[in-house]
């Protein structure tokens, strides 16, 4: 997969992302060095600022970090799914998109992780995961009647719908191949905790390109609404410096960000899945090996199925995708239906090294990849981790 770490040189503009101090004028910030502030992330302290053509932004990012009203400043660097790019999506299903087809056609994978529906059905309380991803198909109503709070970073303004919108953004002669990629991730949610409350936020566009900061809005978002889980199945090969002290935040504000580590196969992690305080997710298939197209690396925590699993699609049928993105959604959805049986939030802290702590190890199965896979999800244990 071939990805741009030039400064969003995909829009044609350089942007400059910023933590500001409290009390802080993004405007008169801009005004001193001649550039221009476009905008705010959600209730949070990131600011977007757009150089123009002719400035020099590496030159203008030393003198704002000197300021003392800026905590930092970064650049603005591109995020893709990684099936997007070089997975594709495989057939559709024989079954209506619906939770109890789900549970027969994954009954294998549900069955590797130890869930049992029986949990699901529980009373417990009414916690927020936030999905942030290509959005969620607009035909799927049930799942638009559990979705809280919505957010679109892509096109501001609208409901974050994942549909085709016949752009090829990333230039690489196939149109919207991103498209379906998040409803897929909240179906695998809505088969392994049918009861939680979905934060949809369309960060990345139906070819499945995403943004530093797109990330950064949809993240301070679903902070704001008091999610307590994020799921990010979105990533750079590169070092995405301005999230990992978004992240940070977000953990402070009580929200754990659970990302994937990517699909190249390689002894690596995309960002955020590689930022210290992402809890990194990587895939095996149905016998604990590692998947094929996996990413490996020791900063990994987690790991859960990632070939062949089965969830909505934008259509009306269920569909079958592979992928380390759909690891992570496994893993996240088992957190946060733990979650919703505790009496309160917990600590993001806390949480994180418990659901590290959890799972099995299958070192013994991957040859060659010791310590390199995190442990692989196991609900049962999961659940005895989380409630301490
Ligand atoms: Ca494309
Ligand atoms: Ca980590």
């Amino acid at each position: 997969m071939l990805l741009t770490l030039a400064s969003a040189g995909a829009y044609g503009q350089v942007n400059l992302i910023a933590r500001l101090h409290p009390g802080a004028n993004p405007a008169l910030i801009a005004y001193q060095y001649g550039i221009q502030y476009k905008e705010k992330a959600p209730a949070a302290p990131f600011y977007l600022f757009f150089v123009r053509a002719g400035l020099d932004p590496e030159a203008i990012q030393l003198q704002m970090a000197t300021n003392p009203n800026v905590a930092w400043v970064e650049d603005d660097l591109k995020l893709e799914s990684p099936e997007g790019v070089s997975g594709g999506k495989g057939g559709t299903v024989g079954a209506i998109n619906d939770r109890n087809n789900g549970y027969a056609l994954n009954a294998g994978v549900f069955n590797q992780i130890g869930f049992y529906k029986p949990f699901t059905l529980q009373w417990g309380r009414p916690v927020r995961i936030a999905l942030l991803d290509t959005g969620l198909a607009p035909n799927l109503t049930s799942l638009w009647s559990r979705a809280v709070a919505r957010y679109n970073a892509v096109e501001p303004g609208t409901l974050p719908l994942d549909v085709a919108r016949r752009t090829d953004s990333n230039l690489n002669g196939k149109y919207d191949e991103g498209v379906g990629h998040g409803t897929f991730v909240a179906g695998l949610i809505d088969q392994i905790s049918p009861k939680s409350l979905l934060v949809i936020a369309r960060v990345a566009d139906s070819d499945g390109v995403s943004s530093a900061w797109r990330l950064i809005k949809g993240l301070s978002y679903s902070v704001a609404v008091g999610a307590e889980v994020a799921n990010i199945s979105l990533g750079s090969p590169g070092n995405v410096p301005a999230l990992s002290d978004v992240i940070e935040w977000a953990q402070l504000n009580g929200t754990l960000v659970i990302a994937a580590a990517g699909n190249e196969n390689r002894d690596m992690v995309y960002d955020p899945a590689g930022i210290s305080k992402v809890l990194a997710v990587t895939g095996v298939d149905g016998a604990d090996r590692k998947a094929v197209f996996s990413n490996f690396h020791g900063k990994i925590e987690s790991c859960a199925p990632a070939t062949g699993l089965r969830s909505y699609g934008i259509g009306p049928n269920m569909v079958i995708w592979s992928g380390t993105s759909f690891a992570a959604p496994l893993v996240s959805g088992a957190v946060i239906e733990c979650l919703r049986h505790l009496p309160a939030k917990m600590s993001v802290e806390v949480l994180f090294d418990r659901v590290e702590a959890s799972g099995m190890n299958i070192d013994a199965l991957n040859p060659g990849y010791q310590g390199h896979l995190g442990r692989r999800l196991w609900l049962p244990d999961l659940w005895l981790k989380i409630k301490g």
